[in-house]
């Protein structure tokens, strides 16, 4: 039976098109992928997506939103399976993947904070999802163990941010999580999570912030 058309659309910033990308890099599952810019969405996206938001993949003429649905997807109909088989071990997964669009978020009220009060409350929270994550990460050198799985799929995108922030002056996320930083600095270097963006991704995130006007953007 042939292999159906994979069509993944993207938005080269969305840290949820990048779970859909590590998945399908993990698997080395051919696709296609078409760019679209969120601030002018083309009319054929709106028709496509129930919720006007990246990522969607089509499979052959079928449409799949919400990343985590099509990383699950994808996990089910191509090998090696990246989700824990174990039912219970694979729920607390999920949970963790759900917990990570929670880190997103935060992330998200840090780099657009309009004013100090809103950047102090973000970074508090960011700190404490991290101090979340140090008492449930494995030893490494993936949340798991040894073996990649669809968290570190969901994780990968968001540790890209720390460097960003990094270089505009916000430092010390992990400093009192060693086995986070461990963590997010193999999934850096791994080839499927560095394949995920193109290059110039972190000039494009500071642009994106300095676009947003807060705090931040004046750093940039
Ligand atoms: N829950 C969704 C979130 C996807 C999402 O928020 N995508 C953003 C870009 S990173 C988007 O398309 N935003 C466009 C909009 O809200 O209009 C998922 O996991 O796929």
């Amino acid at each position: 039976m042939s292999q159906p058309r994979l069509h993944l659309i993207s938005f080269d910033l969305c840290p949820f098109v990048q779970r859909a990308v590590i998945t399908l890099l993990e698997k080395g599952i051919p696709f296609e992928r078409t760019y679209i810019d969120l601030a002018n969405k083309p009319e054929w996206f709106l028709q496509l997506s129930p919720t006007g938001k990246v990522p969607v993949l089509q499979v052959d003429d079928a449409t799949l939103f919400e990343s985590s649905v099509i990383a699950e997807y994808l996990d089910e109909v191509y090998g090696p399976q990246l989700h824990p088989l174990d039912p219970l071990t694979k729920a607390q997964h999920r949970a963790w993947m759900e917990f990570s669009s929670a880190t997103l978020g935060s992330l998200w009220s840090f780099y657009t904070a309009a004013n100090t009060e809103g950047l102090e409350n973000a970074r508090k929270d960011v700190l404490g999802k991290i101090a979340r994550l140090e008492a449930a990460v494995s030893n490494g050198p993936f949340f798991a163990g040894e073996s990649i799985s669809l968290v570190d799929a969901a994780f990968g995108p968001v540790f890209r941010y720390f460097p960003v922030l990094e270089s505009l002056g916000e430092s010390g996320w992990f400093d009192a999580a060693p086995k986070v930083h461990a963590w997010s600095t193999a999934l850096l270097a791994h080839p499927s999570v560095v394949d995920a963006v193109q290059p110039g991704y972190s000039d494009k995130l500071k642009v994106f912030i300095k676009s947003k006007g807060g705090v931040l953007a004046t750093r940039v």
